[in-house]
Parts: C-alpha cells; sequence; structure tokens
C-alpha cells in the first residue's frame, strides 16, 4: 500500500522531505502540497521533479479525500493550527519541531489527541533517530560510564537570518537538546537559568547571542547547553555526559583527514540538512511505516509538550535572569507504551 502524503509548508526542510519521501523511502507519495507562497511551491514540486496537486491553504490539504497523512513543515507558529486540524480529520500527522509556540498550545493537542482515542500526531525530533546519539545512548544504558552526573552541550549554527530573535534560540533550536536530552537521560528537568556571554559582533539588536542554559534534572543531573547561532565557523552539534565512571561523547560525523600544507584537518559541515541527513530519513520511513500500520511510535504530542514545558521556563529566565522551576504534570496513561 502507498501512504499518499500532503505537505504544508515547501520551505527549506519541506522541500528535503518531499525529496526524501519521493526519491529516497519506500511505501509513500507526495500528492498534494500547499505553501502561502504558490509559486515557490510549483518551483519547488518542478525542482524535485514530482507532480502533485497545489493547493493556496493548507487546511485544503488536509481535507482532500486524496490525502492519507500529512506533512507540517511550515513556519513554527502555523504547526499547532494544522496539527489540530489534521486530529479532526482523524489522519495521521508528522509536525516539524516545535510542536506548538508554547505548552499551552501543545496541551491543545495532547487533549485533541486523547479525545480522538488513537495517536496520530509525530513530532519532528530527529536526533532520537541519529546514529551517534543511540550510540551514546546505548553506552549510558549499559552503565559503561556509570550513573550520568553532567553534560555538556553545544548547539552552533553558522549563521541566522535577521527575523531570528531572541527567543527563537529556545523555541527553534534549543528545542532539540530539550527533547533529546530527556531521552538521553531518561530524567525530566527540575529547573533552568538562561545567562548571556558577551554578544558577538556578528549578531543583530534583535538577537542575544550566544546563550548558555543552564538545567537541573529531576535526578539532580546538571547541564549546560551552549546555543551559538552565528558562529561562523560551521554547524556543530556537541553533547559530553560524564560519569561517575568515565565521559562519554557524542560522535563527530566521519570525514576525511588530510594532511596538506603542514596541516592536519577534518572539515566541518555547516548545514543541518547534512549534518542529520540519515536521522531523517529513518524519522520519516518510520512514521510512514507506523501511519500505514495505523499505529504511530515515533516522538508523541506528550514529547512535544513536555519540550515546550521547558522551552516556556527557559523563555521565562531568559527575561529574568533567575532559577526558573520547570513544573511538567504527570504523564497521561494514553502515552505509555
Ligand atoms: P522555511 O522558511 O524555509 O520554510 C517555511 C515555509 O513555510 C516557507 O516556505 C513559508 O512560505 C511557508 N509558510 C509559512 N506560513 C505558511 C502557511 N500559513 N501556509 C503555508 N505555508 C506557509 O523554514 P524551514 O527552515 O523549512 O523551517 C520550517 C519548519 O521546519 C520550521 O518549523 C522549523 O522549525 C523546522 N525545521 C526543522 C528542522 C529539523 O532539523 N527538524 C530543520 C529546519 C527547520
Ligand atoms: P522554511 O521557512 O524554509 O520553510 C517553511 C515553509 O512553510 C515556507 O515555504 C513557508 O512559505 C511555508 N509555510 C509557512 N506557513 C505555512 C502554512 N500555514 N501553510 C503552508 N505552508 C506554510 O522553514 P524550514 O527551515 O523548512 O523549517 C520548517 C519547519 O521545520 C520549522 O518548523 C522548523 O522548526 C522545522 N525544521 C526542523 C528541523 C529539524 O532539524 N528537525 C530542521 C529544519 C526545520
Ligand atoms: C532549525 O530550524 C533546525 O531545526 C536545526 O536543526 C537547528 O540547528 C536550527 O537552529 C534551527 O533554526
Amino acid at each position: 500500500m502507498t501512504l499518499k502524503l500532503g505537505v504544508i509548508g515547501t520551505g527549506a526542510i519541506g522541500q528535503e522531505h518531499i525529496r526524501r519521501c519521493s526519491k529516497v523511502l519506500q511505501g509513500a507519495q507526495v500528492v498534494a502540497v500547499s505553501d502561502i507562497n504558490v509559486e515557490g511551491a510549483k518551483a519547488a514540486l518542478a525542482r524535485i521533479g514530482i507532480e502533485a496537486e497545489v493547493f493556496a491553504n493548507g487546511h485544503d490539504v488536509v481535507k482532500s479525500p486524496n490525502v492519507d497523512a500529512l506533512l507540517v513543515t511550515s513556519w513554527d507558529p502555523t504547526h499547532e493550527e494544522f496539527t489540530l486540524a489534521a486530529i479532526e480529520a482523524g489522519k495521521p500527522v508528522f509536525c516539524e519541531k516545535p510542536l506548538a509556540m508554547s505548552a499551552e498550545g501543545c496541551r491543545r493537542i495532547v487533549d485533541a489527541e486523547i479525545k480522538f482515542g488513537k495517536r496520530l500526531v509525530q513530532v519532528g525530533f530527529m536526533r532520537p533517530y541519529d546514529s551517534g546519539y543511540r550510540a551514546l545512548k546505548e553506552v549510558i544504558t549499559k552503565g559503561e560510564i556509570g550513573e550520568p552526573l553532567m553534560l555538556h552541550c553545544a548547539h552552533r549554527n553558522p549563521t541566522v537570518p535577521e527575523s531570528y530573535t531572541t527567543d527563537m534560540a529556545i523555541t527553534n533550536t534549543l528545542i532539540h537538546e530539550l527533547d533529546v536530552l530527556r531521552w538521553l537521560t531518561e530524567d525530566d528537568y527540575k529547573s533552568v537559568q538562561v545567562v548571556f556571554p558577551r554578544s558577538t559582533s556578528k549578531t543583530h539588536a534583535k538577537l542575544r547571542d550566544p546563550q548558555v542554559v543552564l538545567f537541573e534534572t529531576r535526578k539532580g543531573i546538571r547541564i549546560d547547553v551552549e546555543i551559538f547561532v552565528n558562529c561562523a565557523y560551521g554547524y556543530d552539534i556537541q553533547c559530553e555526559v560524564v560519569g561517575e565512571e568515565g565521559i562519554a561523547k557524542l560522535p563527530e560525523p566521519s570525514a576525511v583527514q588530510m594532511r596538506k600544507d603542514a596541516k592536519l584537518s577534518t572539515s566541518i559541515l555547516t548545514d543541518w540538512k547534512d549534518r542529520f541527513i540519515d536521522a531523517y530519513d529513518v524519522e520519516l520511513q518510520a512514521f510512514i511505516n507506523d501511519a500505514t500500520a495505523g499505529k504511530l511510535t515515533g516522538p508523541s504530542a506528550w514529547d512535544g509538550y513536555a519540550a515546550s514545558v521547558a522551552a516556556d521556563a527557559c523563555l521565562k529566565a531568559q527575561e529574568s535572569g533567575a532559577i526558573e522551576p520547570v513544573e511538567l504534570p504527570q504523564r497521561p496513561a494514553f502515552y505509555n507504551n
């Protein structure tokens, strides 16, 4: 059976996901797309070399009788609306991160899904599908470094556009760590503080960059995450776990080592599309398989909600400078495996 997909948002990642669902993965076909930039959507389909119906409004994609499942890859503030519409239509939906702009918005999605009575939402948290993160988790789970005590992490992008503001370092960028570090440590956040070092001259008036986010978890693990989105030199994701008996570090992406001109060097990637290319393939193949089988198993609406509860506390901490509590309610039984 072929799962017929509708894609809302044909920008950078929308095009990447259309390409992989059409040319790389098995069991799906993109039959409809929409973007507020309709000409851009048509040009994207032509570039990728597929034919699909182009709608001016994402809600028409959701309602189309030809569409079995949705990919929401439009701008962050539009995710909640389209995910709620997909649930109302009873169609599985893969929604890029963040699930919504606040915990309150995510909660509306969680409540709608529970009311529907069956999981329909997978959030685009791809790092748990990354082979490096999986290897790191295995080391921790097997007890090879003893109990984790501290994590030192960095999320660095080479540059961001003028439209990217201080809050987006949390809601658009740190949101990946907010999810993956819960998954990695099997723990939840207790409190958070945000501190601002001296700003880089490469930033602009509406973005304080870099930022350092400091967490304490319920088990007492201390986590520091540097977010630096104008780091200039590359796209660089770091995660080091300090345990009682040793230290485990996220592997670097493989790259050829060069000896040339009296230098020993390896290249650093510059784009998230390349850094997590395999993880995106695996997460979407899982969504296609699970949606076809009628049982979603990937990052859930509850995971999206949990990350956004922490994100809300981070946003508060950016403003207050104080240590802010992170108060995640008990997970409903609906989300137990
Ligand atoms: P983008 O700006 O390239 O694309 C967004 C697209 O959404 C644009 O084409 C825009 O015209 C369209 N759009 C906005 N409002 C719309 C509406 N109401 N109806 C239809 N189309 C609409 O942004 P990008 O980088 O592709 O990001 C899109 C989403 O993907 C974001 O939510 C972002 O957080 C997420 N993302 C996830 C990544 C990951 O690693 N999982 C990586 C990059 C982005
Ligand atoms: P983008 O701006 O390149 O693309 C978004 C597209 O969505 C645009 O073409 C825009 O016109 C369209 N769009 C916006 N609102 C829409 C709506 N209501 N209906 C239909 N289309 C709409 O952004 P992007 O980089 O592709 O990011 C898209 C989403 O993917 C974001 O939510 C982002 O957070 C997420 N993302 C996640 C990762 C990841 O690593 N998981 C990477 C990139 C992007
Ligand atoms: C982008 O939307 C992503 O999700 C990337 O993975 C992240 O590194 C980047 O900071 C975001 O803007």
